[in-house]
């Protein structure tokens, strides 16, 4: 899927501003006339923290956004498009009072071809219903009417099953991030010519010191024609080529490498009919080789984190402002990489990392399959989970940032081994299947019985969250790094490369202790200090993200005290003292070579 952008052929109407807004209940309502009154509401941004109130903080159900627009009446030859870069979770669009559209899924697009719905020049009533419900068939995986994430269930104390019973109706993520929820990104009004440019394909390749771009192109219409040029980055044309698909020879390409290297960008121009849409490419390659991931044929380390979209306000709302200053910040720590922890991020990110050279691990929104039950035999995100992987493959194909993609983070991997290796290789076959580049894919695993996960092994990179130190054997580092120990023991006969995706320990800044106690960030910077050690050890550990970039925001709980604190920096993005530390690592660490066998 295409991003929208003006070219000379196409036009964009952003639609952010403040907009008119009611809660609603768990049902969506048939008639919107039944809203008496509405309020203001900024979008795009989660609602819940928009009003200091329980009920925009705690919504459970369906909510309802309004806005009214007129198209100028110059558009009459031209294809129009609605487009949502996210609505979360589930989406009903009309227009003028009629359906127009319908989504599921709170973190990547969906288009509406409004041409045969809108009538020019005159006003028009957008409106969206906006479901936060979230349960065995969502993913994110919630569940309905259950016990607490965070709580403790104490069964069997007859007032506590009382003050359950009295409980009302809520969302109870499966997972540990607040459940922000609204129109968090842009809505635009697009054009294109009624014969237009549907999507392009890039494959990229290197044949000794020329770039290979594969291409093809998608369109919709009667034109014969696409023409197709690439421009270097000083605007010089590079190559030419006609024709839906074929293959462009770039003389001594410059290639995309990661920061601090330079991630050069070649500009390609797809020309069909009078349509124009052009897209940065980079040219690099990505492989898996014994027990390396090489990009551009070296050795890669990941230096990063995993992160999380949240920022005061606006919840998981579009931040464009945080985006830069996080890539900032990554890039004065020397870091080099992060994973989209735990959904598919805003486009304009995926851009942004392009342009800065920062590896991306592409992550799903499959994040809480498990809990108790066999989420393969009793729950019934199946579809939903293929039509997510379809979708952000086909949305992120082109980013030369993006290296890996990620099936998904923290399922059951050990109680059901068989269910899940099936559940999880038939999903990693198709996510091989739909990537035009082919990169590796992969499938976050928990803290487990490894000897009896059979899942994680086969996946081409192994990435596991380890949090030996914090959840168990708390407080003791010695007996935390001999534990990490016996289990790399067990991946290095593996033979694969790893990636360890989360390890950390909260820490509430300003908490001080002279002996590392934890939550201080003594404790934080002793226990990286310590497991980086036992990591540098191993040839085969390709990388670290410690868990978190910084302290996000989740739901009430007794573990959590005003949200995750696993941060390197705070909320507000001030430096934990384990900032210092790993700056100075990582920028002392190169991006490639760092362990050679
Ligand atoms: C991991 C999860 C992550 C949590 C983290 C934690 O992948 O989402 O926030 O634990 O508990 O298991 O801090």
């Amino acid at each position: 899927m295409l991003y929208p952008i003006m070219t000379d052929s196409r036009m964009v109407f952003d639609l952010s501003g403040i907009w008119d807004f009611a809660l609603g209940e768990e049902k969506l309502i048939d008639d919107f006339a039944e809203i008496k009154a509405y309020e203001p509401i900024a979008v795009p941004a989660s609602y819940n923290d928009q009003k200091d109130i329980n009920r925009f903080r705690n919504h459970y159900g369906w909510a309802y956004y309004r806005k009214i627009f007129t198209l100028p009446k110059i558009l009459k030859n031209e294809r129009i498009v609605l487009r949502f870069d996210a609505v979360t979770h589930t989406a009903v669009v009309y227009l003028n009072g009629k359906i127009a559209g319908e989504h599921k899924g709170g973190f990547l697009p969906f288009e509406i071809d409004i041409t045969d719905k809108v009538v020019l020049g005159e006003e028009q009533e957008l409106f969206v219903a906006v479901d936060n419900k979230i349960n065995h068939s969502t993913l994110p995986i919630g569940n309905e009417n259950s016990v607490a994430f965070f709580g403790s269930d104490n069964p069997g104390i007859p007032s506590v099953e009382a003050g359950k019973r009295y409980q009302s109706r809520r969302n109870i993520p499966n997972f540990d991030f607040f459940n922000f929820a609204g129109i968090n990104r842009s809505v635009r009004i697009f054009t294109t010519p009624k014969s237009y440019i549907d999507d392009i394909t890039v494959i990229p390749s290197v044949d000794g010191k020329n770039g290979i771009i594969d291409y093809s192109v998608d369109t919709v219409g009667s034109e014969e024609k696409i023409i197709v040029t690439v421009y270097d980055s000083q605007g010089e044309l590079s190559a030419i080529s006609n024709g839906k698909s074929g293959r462009i020879i770039i003389q001594n390409a410059r290639l995309w490498n990661p920061y601090p290297d330079i991630p050069y960008l070649y500009k390609l121009k797809v020309q069909y009919g009078s349509d124009n849409y052009s897209l940065d490419v980079g040219i690099r390659t990505v492989e898996v080789s014994g027990d390396k991931l090489l990009i551009n044929g070296k050795p890669f380390y990941f230096k990063g984190a995993g992160k999380h979209e949240d920022s005061y306000f606006c919840g998981r709302g579009l931040n464009l402002c945080l985006d830069v200053k996080d890539i900032n910040l990554l890039k004065l720590m020397g870091a080099n990489s992060f994973r989209t922890s735990h959904y598919p991020y805003a486009e304009e990110m995926y851009q942004l990392c392009d342009r800065e050279g920062i590896v991306i691990i592409d992550e799903t929104s499959a994040v809480g399959i498990g809990g108790g039950a066999n989420p393969y035999k009793e729950y019934s995100m199946h579809a939903h989970h293929r039509d997510v992987i379809r979708d952000l493959i086909n949305r992120d194909k082109n980013h030369p940032s993006v290296i890996m993609w990620s099936l998904g983070n923290e399922p059951e991997l050990e109680r059901f081994s068989q269910d899940a290796y099936d559940y999880w290789h038939s999903l990693y076959e198709l996510a091989h299947s739909l990537d035009p580049q082919n990169r590796p894919v992969t499938v976050v695993c928990c803290q487990n019985d490894y000897t009896k996960d059979i899942t994680t092994r086969t996946m081409d990179v192994i990435c596991i969250n380890r949090y030996y130190g914090w959840y168990n054997l708390s407080g003791d580092l010695d007996a935390a790094c001999y534990a990490l120990d016996i289990e790399l023991d067990f991946w290095q006969k593996i033979g694969k490369p790893v990636i360890i995706t989360e390890y950390g320990a909260d820490a509430v800044a300003g908490i001080h202790s002279n002996v590392p106690k934890m939550f201080s960030e003594e404790y934080q910077a002793e226990y990286f200090l310590r497991i980086n050690d036992c990591l540098d050890k191993r040839n085969f550990i390709i990388g670290e993200h410690p868990w978190n970039f910084a302290d996000f925001d989740t739901f009430d709980g007794c573990m959590r005290v005003g949200g995750n604190k696993k941060g390197i920096f705070t909320r507000a993005r001030e430096p934990k003292l384990l900032a210092h530390y790993l700056k100075k690592r990582w920028n002392s660490i190169p991006n490639f070579n760092y362990k050679n066998n």
